[in-house]
């Protein structure tokens, strides 16, 4: 059953966030995204790019894969007749980098395919979970008081784990205080690559809190200095920047530069990359998680269909909408259950309902393709 793009739909939308989001990169109060909405065969298809307003995180920004959607991928998408996202995603690979900008036109074209099927993204993928784990990202606060105040509530309301972001002066203090008052909980940290070999006193003194993971304490590119520090430490080291594509992986654990992978697939270029990672962590033993850049619906949905896959053991960066949203982008909009899981959406494609009306009162610009 071959397929053909003929029409792409791309937006800025706007979303305010229910609280300002800080890490070791910079702090954010609005999330602008882009949205892709491609249509063909009488079908649409949605997909969201995770590109930030800065290069902070990596080095996309909302004009980079504007540019690259608009100027290059589209244009190798439109009108070509395909039978698998696959096949598309492998014209882009001319196009060097730009995971995000590809990751998301991606991910229209596997909500678009499975729709055609008549399946939903979770089956298009080959997930096998009902549910997924939910873990909560916490943000560097104002103070370590602010900090267990929110970890309290976290646990509360049922997350399975609890990932605090780290910076230099913000780190071994906060998690001692984190483990006298909550004792064993799962409890991870993340760095954002706000360290060096130089800090290595700190990231052995955090060595000694029984951490489940570490997250990318080095530099957003490297793999050699993580591999030194992971023969160094008890604690598994977890890489998120540093792997921007399977061949990055396959380099990753070759070299012993980390012990679990956190899988984002905007990141590592889209839902394609992204389960090849998979295959191959499952392939070595190695342990995988899905990772969140502050997605609004349309994202998160695809987001939790690949953590479906059987490969992801570990808690996700998946949490309720309303973490991050006062109103989502999708109806239903996800909810934690009471066991720490959100529901793996079983209706044809995205399987949730994308509200028009509110897409584009949040849209900031748009253009039509061709
Ligand atoms: C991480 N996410 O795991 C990222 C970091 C992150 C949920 O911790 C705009 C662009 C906002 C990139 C927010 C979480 C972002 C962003 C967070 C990246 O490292
Ligand atoms: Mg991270």
């Amino acid at each position: 059953m071959t397929m053909k793009v003929e029409r792409v739909e791309l937006r800025v939308v706007e979303l305010p966030l229910v609280e300002p989001f800080e890490t070791s990169f910079g702090r954010e109060e609005v999330r602008p995204c882009i949205l892709i909405k491609a249509q063909g065969d009488g079908l649409t298809g949605w997909g969201e790019c995770v590109a930030g307003a800065g290069p902070w995180y990596s080095y996309e920004t909302i004009e980079t894969a504007w540019h690259v959607l608009k100027d290059f991928l589209i244009p190798l998408a439109l009108g070509k007749a395909w039978d698998h996202p696959e096949e598309v995603s492998r014209e882009w690979e001319r196009v060097r980098g730009h995971p995000m900008a590809k990751a998301g036109l991606e991910a229209a074209l596997w909500d678009l395919w499975a729709r055609s099927r008549g399946i939903s993204l979770k089956e298009a993928l080959g997930g096998v979970k009902e549910r997924v784990e939910s873990g909560i990202s916490l943000g560097i606060q104002p103070s370590v008081d602010d900090l267990l105040r929110k970890v309290e509530r976290a646990l509360e309301q049922g997350y399975r784990r609890i990932k605090v972001k780290i910076k230099p002066g913000w780190d071994v203090e906060v998690v001692k205080a984190l483990r006298e008052r909550f004792g064993e909980i799962p409890l991870m940290v993340d760095a954002n690559a706000a360290y060096t070999l130089d800090d290595r006193p700190t990231l052995q003194a955090l060595d000694a809190f029984g951490l489940m993971m570490i997250e990318q304490p080095f530099r957003y590119d490297d793999l050699v200095d993580h591999a030194r520090l992971q023969r160094q430490l008890r604690t598994p080291v977890c890489l998120d920047e540093s792997v921007k594509s399977p061949e990055d992986a396959r380099q990753a654990l070759k070299l012993g530069s980390c012990r679990i992978i956190n899988i984002k697939p905007g990141r590592v270029g889209g839902p394609s990359a992204a389960r090849a990672i998979h295959d191959l962590c499952v392939r070595e033993g190695v342990p995988v998680w899905c990772g969140g850049m502050l997605e609004t619906g349309i994202g998160r949905t695809h987001n939790v269909a690949l953590a479906s896959l059987p490969g992801f053991t570990l808690p996700n960066d998946l949490s309720a909408s309303r973490r991050y949203y006062r109103q989502d982008l999708v109806e239903p909009p996800f909810e934690l259950h009471d066991d720490g899981t959100l529901s793996v959406p079983s209706g044809p494609g995205l399987g949730v309902e994308v509200v028009e009306e509110r897409v584009e009162r949040a849209t900031v610009r748009r253009e039509v393709f061709p």
